[in-house]
C-alpha cells in the first residue's frame, strides 16, 4: 500500500520484484542484500509508479535488465549496486524519469543506463564504470547528469536525438558542461568492486552541492553526503572521522601545573590505548595549545624519535611524548584545559585534551 515500507533482511533473493507507487523497498545495504533476477527479464520492474516509490540498498543483478522503468515511471533509486545484467543496468522508457542517486552501475553488457523515448532521469552522484558498450545511452531523451563519474565504459555517453545536461562530472575523454573534468577518478580497487575514492582523488570536493537532493544526507555507506569543501563526485564521500586520543600533559604528574613565566618546555604524552596506537602519529603534524605550537624537537633523527617513544604510564605499551615551548602554546592565566591535534601517518585526524592549572594563579 502507498506509504508502506517493505524492509528486506540481508541475504540473496532469487526473484523478480515490481515497484508500486508510494511504497519504499528498503534493503539492508547493497553489500549484504542481493536480488538476483535469475537470467531473463527484469530484476525490478516499474510501470507508471510515482516518485514516492523507492528502491534503496540492494545489489541488483543477474537478468537482462536490472531495473526497468516504463510508462511514465519516476521512482527514486538510491544506494544500490547495479551490476552484471546482460543488457542494461537501468532501462528507462516511454517518459520515465526516475531519480537515480548514490548508485554504482557496473558490468552491464550494453549500457549502465539506457534512456529511451522521452525519458529524462536525474542522475546524481553515480559512478558508471566498466560497462561493456556504453555508460549512458540516450535515444530521444535528455537526462540531467551531475556529480557523477563515467569512466572505463566502451563509450561513456552515446546520444541519438538527445541533449543530456552533464555538469560537475568526471567523464573519460571529456564532455561539455560546467565543472566537468577528465581525470582518472582513482577508485580504491574497482577490479574488486571497491569504488571508494582514494585520498588524492580529483573527484573529492569537485561536485555541485546544489544538485544533491535534500533527502540525500549520506553517501552510499552512511557517511555525511557533503563533507569538506564540497560534495564529491560518485557514490562515495571521502570522509575520515576524528579519533579522540588520550593525552597526558606532564606525564605522571597531577595537577598539570603550567608556569606561564617559564622559558622551558611542557611535556605532553599521547597514550597508547587498546583503541589507538600512539606511535602511528605523524609527529610533523602535531600541534598543541591555543596557538598551535609545533614540537620543540626535530624528531626526524631515529635516535631522537626513539627517545620520545616510550612507555610513560607503565602499562607495557609504547606512548609518544612531545615537548612544546611554554611561550609558544598560547596558554594564558586561568585556562583549565589544553588540547593537542594532529594526524596519523595514514592521515586520520586526532585530537586529545587534558586539564591544566596555570601558575602563578590569578
Ligand atoms: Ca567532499
Ligand atoms: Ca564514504
Ligand atoms: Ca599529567
Ligand atoms: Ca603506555
Amino acid at each position: 500500500m502507498s506509504g508502506d515500507t517493505v524492509q528486506v533482511a540481508a541475504g540473496t533473493y532469487y526473484e523478480n520484484i515490481t515497484l508500486q507507487s508510494g511504497v519504499i523497498v528498503q534493503g539492508a545495504g547493497a553489500s549484504v542484500t542481493t536480488i538476483d533476477g535469475g537470467g531473463s527479464g527484469s530484476v525490478v520492474y516499474a510501470s507508471n509508479v510515482d516518485s514516492a516509490a523507492k528502491l534503496d540498498g540492494f545489489t541488483i543483478t543477474g537478468s537482462n535488465y536490472g531495473v526497468y522503468n516504463t510508462n511514465s515511471s519516476s521512482p527514486t533509486i538510491t544506494n544500490n549496486t547495479i551490476t552484471g545484467n546482460t543488457t542494461y543496468g537501468i532501462r528507462n522508457t516511454i517518459s520515465s524519469s526516475p531519480t537515480i542517486s548514490n548508485n554504482i552501475h557496473t558490468a552491464s553488457t550494453t549500457a549502465g543506463i539506457r534512456n529511451y523515448f522521452f525519458s529524462s532521469p536525474t542522475i546524481t552522484n553515480n559512478p558508471i564504470t566498466g560497462n561493456t558498450t556504453y555508460g549512458i545511452r540516450n535515444y530521444s531523451s535528455s537526462p540531467t547528469v551531475t556529480n557523477s563519474i563515467l569512466w572505463d565504459n566502451g563509450q561513456e555517453i552515446y546520444n541519438s536525438n538527445s541533449t543530456p545536461v552533464v555538469t560537475y562530472s568526471d567523464i573519460e575523454g571529456g564532455y561539455t558542461g560546467t565543472g566537468n573534468i577528465d581525470t582518472d577518478p582513482q577508485f580504491v580497487n574497482p577490479g574488486a568492486g571497491d569504488y571508494h575514492l582514494q585520498s588524492g582523488s580529483p573527484a573529492i570536493d569537485a561536485g555541485d552541492n546544489t544538485a544533491v537532493p535534500g533527502w540525500l544526507t549520506t553517501d552510499f555507506e552512511g557517511d555525511p553526503r557533503i563533507w569538506g569543501a564540497a560534495v564529491d563526485m560518485g557514490a562515495d564521500e571521502y570522509y575520515v572521522s576524528m579519533v579522540t586520543a588520550t593525552i597526558d600533559i606532564k606525564p605522571g604528574s597531577v595537577p598539570n601545573s603550567i608556569n606561564l613565566k617559564s622559558r622551558g618546555v611542557i611535556p605532553v604524552a599521547i597514550l597508547t590505548t587498546p583503541d589507538f596506537d600512539a606511535t602511528t602519529v605523524n609527529w610533523t603534524t602535531v600541534r598543541f595549545g591555543p596557538n598551535a605550537a609545533s614540537p620543540a624537537h626535530d624528531l626526524s633523527d631515529p635516535l631522537v624519535l626513539a627517545d620520545h617513544q616510550r612507555d610513560v604510564d607503565g602499562d607495557g605499551d609504547i606512548d609518544f611524548v612531545f615537548h612544546f615551548r611554554t611561550q609558544e602554546t598560547g596558554i594564558v592565566t586561568g585556562d583549565i584545559e589544553a588540547c593537542l591535534e594532529g594526524t596519523t601517518l595514514g592521515g586520520t585526524p586526532i585530537q586529545g585534551c587534558d586539564s591544566v592549572r596555570t601558575v602563578p594563579a590569578k
